[in-house]
């Protein structure tokens, strides 16, 4: 039984400084989970235990663990070319993965900006959205809309577009000018779906109640995740996404698709954007870019967005936006060699010819106790746990302490599990993570 108060002798009198980001750290800090190394789909805990990898670190390590084509690669670049700066500057490898990113995309989604995490990716669509409408000579679009429970990471944009109560309410007024979509979970219609649910295309339909409130002219951007993954796994009801296109196309408002999480393969496609068949107008990625081995995001923006951009004085900035460590040549090195294993190894097909025994294994612990909802697409699933009465997240947090202790990392929000394995797991692995989980459930 987990014991806050333990105070095992291991534990270094140092864990005090770091103060740690999404965690309960007097807690953490109180029984502290290190891990020390990490190979395909084990981690290596401190106590030498081998813990499976059922969320691919933080829905990122899409290769597996200790990916040596990537160490190599990091390596070379270092030595070779540590650092340049890309401001009126360029180094060759930034160029040659931006074209490999773009050859990625479908249509004319072929120009791509670089930032160090989806945060920075997020904020950086917002900021080209609106300023892309201002090179256009729209400057009264400035209206961005999200989504409910949607993330978009901890920035100031992805924070006041992003729905999630706690990820917002701390934190003062955030942007103006912002509304929110409803989301698209819904118990009572889609509990138990298996893949898309059904219901619910119509909630798309709410983002003409806004351009009606604000008119379309005052409006920038949508920005929604495909499949919302951080909020608890909420999918996208068949037909949602088609119809969220047809108003922005109506309308001229863009669309961003947030790919940082439904991204590299997650759902047995390259991005979402193949798998639903929907073609957004810029689209974020992180995460599974590097294999998570070196901070990386990008924006991919459509040729007619950025050749907005392209007109006026040629020895004008045309974008006054970017990072000290945009295109970062080690980054960029790490995104080339996962980008060759995803290749090699075909893993985004290898994850959507496991979905379906993924599927089945996972929809095998319907019944047991306090089970409301599981929900899967691709290589991702969520499981609903109805909440302990007036302990909001305490039965799902429970659960994921004791799965670490039974050897399986999982992922919870509020009393949703999150399972999104890297993409190199195999049947038995899908065995071992479904069962362990199952057992633990029967017990709480
Ligand atoms: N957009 C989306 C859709 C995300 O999922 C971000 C932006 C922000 O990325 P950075 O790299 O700035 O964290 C994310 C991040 C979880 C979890 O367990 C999810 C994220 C990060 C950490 C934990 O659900 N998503
Ligand atoms: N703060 C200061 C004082 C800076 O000089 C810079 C960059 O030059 C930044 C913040 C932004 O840092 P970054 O470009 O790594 O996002």
């Amino acid at each position: 039984m987990f014991d806050p108060t333990a105070n095992p002798a291991n534990i270094p009198p140092d864990l005090e400084a770091f103060w740690m980001p999404f965690t309960a750290n007097r807690q953490f800090k109180a029984k502290p989970r290190l891990m020390v190394a990490a190979q395909g789909m084990y981690y290596t805990t401190d106590d030498g235990r081998q813990v499976l990898d059922g969320t691919a670190g933080l829905w990122c390590v899409n290769a597996g663990h200790g990916r040596q084509e990537i160490v190599q690669a990091v390596a070379t670049q270092m030595s070779q070319l540590d650092y340049a700066p890309a401001f009126q500057m360029g180094h060759p490898i930034a160029f040659e993965t931006a074209t490999r990113l773009a050859k990625m995309f479908p249509g004319d989604l072929n120009h791509v900006f670089f930032a160090n995490s989806g945060s920075e990716a997020v904020d950086s669509a917002l900021k080209i959205a609106l300023a892309y409408h201002r090179v256009k000579g729209n400057g009264t679009r400035q209206r961005l809309i999200g989504r409910e429970r949607g993330y978009h990471g901890v920035g100031f944009g992805g924070m006041s577009v992003g729905g999630i109560p706690t990820v917002r309410k701390f934190f003062g007024g955030l942007l103006g000018g912002v509304d929110h979509l409803p989301h698209t979970h819904n118990l009572s219609h889609n509990a138990f779906s298996q893949g898309q649910p059904q219901w619910g295309a119509h909630l798309a339909e709410e983002l003409e109640s806004i351009v009606a409130l604000h008119d379309a002219s005052n409006i920038a951007a949508v920005i929604v995740e495909p499949v919302a993954g951080s909020t608890g796994v909420l999918l996208p009801p068949v037909g949602y996404l088609q119809k969220l296109r047809q108003i922005c196309d109506k309308y001229g408002i863009l669309l961003i698709f947030d790919e940082v999480i439904s991204g590299f393969g997650r759902l047995g496609t390259g991005f979402a954007t193949d798998y639903f068949g929907v073609i957004p107008d810029i689209v974020c990625l992180a995460k599974g870019l590097t294999n998570a081995s070196i901070p990386m995001g990008a924006v991919v923006v459509r040729e007619d967005i950025h050749q907005a951009f392209m007109a006026g004085d040629e020895n004008a900035i045309e974008l006054f936006h970017g990072y000290t460590y945009s295109g970062h040549p080690v980054a960029c090195a790490a995104a080339l060699a996962t980008l060759d294993i995803y290749d090699r190894e075909n893993l985004f097909a290898r994850a959507g010819s496991l979905a379906p025994y993924w599927q089945e294994a996972v929809h095998s612990l319907k019944g047991l106790p306090s089970v409301i909802d599981i929900r899967n697409l691709g290589l991702i699933a969520g499981i609903e746990l109805e909440p302990i009465p007036g302990k909001p997240t305490a039965r799902a947090f429970e659960c994921f302490l004791r799965a670490y202790e039974a050897g399986i990392l999982i992922r919870t929000t509020g009393d949703i599990i999150a399972l999104s394995p890297p993409l190199i797991i195999e049947k038995s692995h899908i065995d071992q993570l479904v069962s362990t989980l199952g057992d633990i459930l029967k017990q709480l």
